[in-house]
């Protein structure tokens, strides 16, 4: 399967690659361009009012520029920005997929069920879309407020610890694009970003039909040196491998790290932290505090053997 073409722009906010980008890229231009214009406006009456001499009538500029102008702007803008935000948050389509992502620090939960197919499974830090279909994001959060944008498709909307909110986006160009939090979320949220990979409808319906089983199904994986290193490691007790173990803490719905069923299949490690590489695996399970300091995991380097955490590396690369 192919892992979608790297844009050159993979998180520019003016690459239109969704049907409601027109839409967010307007309201970026009208604003930029109207405070710039406004920036003009108010350098030159000050210009002007340090190279003239003479009264001006303070009453009327401070009624008219400093009350009437900004109420007038603001007000305009409010029902402008409230009319172009249908385009991103009308009801959804009944054809819609939906995709379920709750941010944690520092990482990316991703849930989907898609009402066409019945299909349900959990993933994280990376999301496939099929072209030209809708997606209803319904956005949640575990801890602090986070903020989801992925520049290339539009976006952004907060998440906020006990609300759901909606983004309604349609990927109208296949590609790879980056996602990153935009609401600052602690020590770790500059390496809290986001792989996205828009495909062909085929493309993703076999990703889907994939990721809905668990990659252990041949008796080498089950057998595997690393599966059982995994588990006597307690690696279980934060992650869930479909079909070896189930991380479901008590009064936790998803664990208390990422669905690690198909890590081997992802594009990067700890939230595009690091290219998926079983180097990089094996790196990230020995030095995590080094890599990404303060993150919810504690260093393998000394707790887990050294056998082991190789063990557990290439097991882990082989669940694509
Ligand atoms: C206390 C809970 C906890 C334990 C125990 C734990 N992890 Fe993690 N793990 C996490 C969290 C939280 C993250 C996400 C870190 C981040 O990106 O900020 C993570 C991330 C990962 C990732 C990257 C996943 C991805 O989607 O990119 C891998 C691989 C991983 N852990 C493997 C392991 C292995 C192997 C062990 C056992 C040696 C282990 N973890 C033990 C909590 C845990
Ligand atoms: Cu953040």
């Amino acid at each position: 399967m192919s892992s979608g073409v790297a844009s050159s722009t993979p998180q520019s906010a003016f690459h239109a690659g969704a049907e409601q980008s027109a839409a967010f890229i307007e309201l970026t231009m009208v604003l930029v361009g109207g405070g710039t214009l406004i920036f003009a406006g108010v350098m030159l009456l000050l210009f002007l009012s340090l190279s003239r001499q003479g009264q001006a009538n303070t009453r009327l500029w401070l009624i008219g520029g400093g009350v009437l102008f900004p109420v007038i702007v603001l007000t305009a803008l409010f029902f402008y920005s409230e009319w172009k935000r249908t385009a991103w948050k009308p009801l959804p389509p009944p054809d819609s997929l939906v995709v379920s992502v709750t941010g944690h620090m520092w990482w990316w939960e991703v849930s989907y069920h898609d009402t066409q197919t019945g299909i349900r499974f959990v993933t994280a830090n990376e999301i496939r879309l099929p072209k030209g279909r809708p997606v209803y994001f319904a956005l949640a959060s575990e801890d602090v407020i986070h903020s989801f944008w992925v520049p290339a498709l539009g976006g952004k909307m907060d998440m906020v610890p006990g609300r759901i909110q909606h983004l309604l986006l349609t990927p109208a160009v296949e590609g790879r694009w980056r996602g990153q939090c935009a609401e600052f979320c602690g020590e770790q949220h500059a390496l809290m970003a986001l792989d996205v990979v828009v495909s062909s409808a085929e493309e993703f319906n076999a990703w889907a039909l994939a990721q809905a089983q668990p990659a252990i199904t041949t008796d080498l994986l089950l057998s595997h040196p690393g599966r059982s290193a995994f588990l006597q490691n307690r690696c279980n007790f934060c992650h869930a491998v479909r079909g070896v173990s189930d991380a479901h803490p008590v009064g936790t719905q998803s664990g208390l790290g990422p669905d690690l069923t198909h890590v081997g299949g992802r594009l990067s490690l700890a939230a595009a932290t690091l290219p998926n590489t079983p180097q990089n695996l094996r790196r990230w399970i020995e030095h995590t505090q080094q890599i990404k300091p303060g993150a919810r995991m504690p260093s393998g380097a000394d707790r887990v053997p050294p056998k082991d955490m190789e063990d557990i590396a290439a097991w882990l690369s082989l669940l694509k």
